[in-house]
């Protein structure tokens, strides 16, 4: 057994997405199925094969009575392994042309003008994508890995989720995911945003789409993030790049059949002596097409000499032609490449060969394999399979040169290509030169580089990893899961904290007991609180200690009356229930060092709009909750920084907590404060129970046998056990106030 299939456990992958990977077309009146020949569909469908997977999607042929749906869907299950979606032809318009190809496509490639913000498609997309949830529902089986595709099921996961809690959801983009400043345009984000958080894995071509997908879960949903891990609900979700590869064997074996060869030939009585120029897209506007024919016109009108010696042959897809814009973006190519050869061409040769239209794979790898530069110059491209295509297809016959724009997710990946910034004509129209005169060593040396890396990662590669990954992180969800305080486990602490007569309770406060609030002073405990509270402390068999970082006067005020123990400013000051005073833990006059670090607290709450210092008897607090949560969270980092050079041997430390910079004596910790009370008696149920990292104090000193509880689940903690949130936290006190003896 592989290590991959050991992993699997022959577990089904379901693969999810808009399109199935076959072409359908009828032939005197029947039904014919061919596998379609696009990058993803060729990648994924071995895999698909190879796994003996299911594909759920749309055939992109609508039978028109039952009986035609029912036969089509059984030759598609048993011939391909796939299960179709019918889609009508007004879903078709307004879910597929409509809001993923005219709103999310263009904002995702940066072309906010282009998007239309229509509430009926935003509809559609919405019933459109619990379509496909209901046909997944029909098939899944129990152990399935489901593997959602693409922008035109961002909704899937959350559905799916919501129908099988425990379900195993991976969630891959194939396009860019564009900067918060672009993506925050779209009416629905929170619902895209939260739709995808339903996947336990999301995956991305680049690090950049990650990183601005996790920017906007923060900026938007308010979701910290921590190795891009975040915590949705009780399960952590796992964000990552995973650059796409291609089926590399299969390109290199196509170009050297007979086929293929026959195909060169062919094309090189053609060009004669000619050398070729290739481009391969859909026509799409974010391919940049108009903008690399001006390019071309431009290096012709700056290098006569190479007139009549080069051919830029030019392959397009027809495209999303139902949409306007697309057939607007036809009218404009046709009219350049007439004008170019209008303008340059002979009656002996055409700069540009204008094919419009799609071409069987041998013809594709042909054409790639005798080009002798390719112009790969997308404005925006999620990865770019063709770039890859091409490299892999050279080296036989020659040795290419590839002109890449540095705004195709494959650029981060093929640096030894001739990188440009496709809306630079004029570097564009250099580039094809200097590709063209490039001496054979340095193209043979970028090239070889270039292949190592796309046979090495190749499509199988690709896939394995992340349902590897996607495996791995369920795994770990699975783990963290039987720490969560819920069911069984919760009632053996309620049973435990009954049959106990010695019961100790250390309870931080902010974030624990009340809420995050954006000014400090506005965390007044309410009522309900003040009532578990009471309850909980006036139970003869418990001693109840509120351990904040807060300073006297607001513990003291906010908690009069209730017979607790508290302690301030994490251990500077005790305060005993029977006790009128408090006590402090520290000697010497704090004075002295705040006049120095004060200064510095202020210059960097002056450059960071919503920060704020706190200042307490014994410690400083710079306060950044308030703040653009990623200036503050960088700003706090440099402060840090700063001031670690003023606490060298003067006996204070700077903590990192949630929002807030602190400077304090270095003995004081929680857990020493904890220790005070932990030592007073022999306890026979302790409870800890906190949400930021200065409670891992109190969690270290807690005997192994006490009830540790981190409040929110985070990866790293000491606690034994959490609770989902800050409002669990207090449920769980007002139950454990209501049990009595
Ligand atoms: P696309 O925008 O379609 O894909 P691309 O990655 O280049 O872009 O894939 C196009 C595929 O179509 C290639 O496999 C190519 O061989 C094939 N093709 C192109 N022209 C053809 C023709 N005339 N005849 C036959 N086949 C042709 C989206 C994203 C990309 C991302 C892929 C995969 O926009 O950024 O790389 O998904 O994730």
């Amino acid at each position: 057994m592989t290590d991959k299939a050991k992993k699997l456990r022959g577990r089904r992958v379901v693969i999810i997405s808009n399109r199935l990977p076959v072409s359908i077309f009828k032939e005197n009146g029947k039904i014919q199925i061919n596998p379609s020949a696009g990058g993803l569909a060729t990648g994924l469908a071995s895999y698909h094969q190879e796994n003996e997977g299911l594909w759920i999607g749309w055939p992109g042929y609508n039978p028109t009575t039952d009986k035609e749906k029912n036969i089509l869907k059984n030759r598609l299950l048993n011939e391909f392994n796939c299960y179709p979606v019918y889609l009508s032809n007004i879903e078709i318009k307004k879910y597929y042309n409509g809001f993923s190809n005219n709103t999310l496509w263009p904002l995702f490639h940066y072309f906010t003008t282009r998007c239309s913000y229509d509430h009926s498609e935003w509809e559609y997309y919405q019933s459109v994508n619990s379509k496909f949830c209901k046909a997944l529902l029909e098939t899944v089986k129990p152990d399935d890995i489901i593997w959602v595709h693409d922008y035109q099921l961002m909704l899937l996961p959350e559905m799916i989720r919501k129908e099988i809690p425990e379900a195993t959801i991976g969630f891959f983009l194939h396009i860019p995911f564009p900067s918060m400043e672009v993506f925050r345009y779209l009416p629905w984000r929170n619902e895209i945003l939260n739709g995808v958080l339903g996947a336990d894995l999301i995956g991305f071509h680049t690090y950049d789409y990650s990183r601005h997908f996790l920017s906007c879960i923060l900026r938007i949903l308010g979701k910290e993030q921590n190795y891009g891990q975040i915590v949705a609900g009780d399960r952590v979700v796992k964000v990552d790049t995973f650059p796409m590869g291609i089926d590399a064997a299969r390109f290199i074996a196509g170009v050297a059949s007979e086929e293929v060869n026959a195909e060169n030939d062919n094309l090189m009585k053609t060009m004669k002596e000619n050398k070729i120029i290739l481009s391969v897209d859909r026509l799409d506007f974010t391919k940049g097409i108009p903008e690399r024919l001006q390019a071309f016109e431009l290096f012709l009108e700056n290098h006569p000499d190479w007139h009549g010696k080069v051919t830029y042959i030019m392959l397009c897809v027809p495209s999303r032609d139902k949409i306007q814009q697309y057939r607007m973006l036809k009218k404009e190519v046709d009219e350049l490449v007439g004008k170019i050869n209008g303008r340059f061409g002979t009656p002996g040769w055409s700069p540009i060969l204008y094919m419009y239209r799609s071409v069987p794979f041998t013809t594709l790898i042909g054409l790639y394999s005798s080009a002798d530069l390719a112009l790969v110059t997308p404005v925006r491209d999620g990865m770019n399979l063709v770039s890859k295509e091409y490299l892999a297809c050279q080296g036989q016959h020659k040795n290419g040169v590839l002109v890449l724009s540095e705004t195709a997710g494959s650029a981060a990946e093929l640096g030894e290509a001739i990188i440009v910034n496709p809306n630079n004509v004029n570097s564009m129209a250099e580039a094809i030169y200097q590709g063209l005169t490039m001496p054979e060593e340095d193209k043979k040396a970028a090239l070889k580089l270039m292949q190592k890396r796309i046979k090495r990662y190749n499509v199988f590669r690709w896939a394995d990893d992340f349902v590897e990954q996607l495996v791995n992180t369920k795994e770990n969800q699975e783990k963290n899961q039987q720490r969560l305080l819920a069911g069984r486990l919760k009632q053996r602490l309620f049973t435990d904290y009954q049959q106990a007569n010695r019961r100790l309770l250390l309870l931080d406060y902010d974030g624990t007991l009340v809420s995050f609030k954006k000014k400090p002073e506005q965390a007044k405990p309410d009522q309900e609180l003040i009532e578990s509270l009471k309850n909980l402390a006036g139970d003869p068999k418990n001693r109840v200690v509120v351990i904040s970082g807060r300073d006297r006067g607001s513990l003291s005020e906010w908690l009069a009356g209730i017979e607790v123990d508290l302690v301030a400013e994490h251990g500077i000051w005790i305060k005993e229930r029977d006790y009128p005073d408090w006590e402090s833990t520290q000697k010497g006059n704090p004075e002295d060092w705040k006049s120095n670090i004060y200064p510095v607290f202020e210059v960097f709450a002056e450059r960071t709009p919503g920060a704020f210092i706190e200042e307490k008897s014994f410690s400083l607090v710079w306060h950044y909750r308030k703040s653009e949560p990623e200036l503050g969270s960088l700003r706090a980092k440099e402060l840090m920084d700063a001031i670690r050079v003023f606490l060298n041997s003067t006996g204070l430390q700077v903590l990192l907590g949630n929002k807030v910079v602190e400077v304090k004596p270095v003995d004081i910790n929680k857990g020493k404060a904890s220790v005070h009370w932990l030592e007073k008696e022999e306890w026979d149920f302790i409870l800890g129970m906190g949400d930021d990292w200065t409670d891992e104090d109190i969690f270290a000193v807690l005997p192994e046998q006490a009830w540790s509880i981190k409040v929110g689940f985070t990866a790293f903690t000491k606690a034994h056990y959490y609770v989902e949130s800050q409002k669990a936290a207090r449920s769980l006190l007002k139950s454990l106030a209501g049990i009595s003896g």
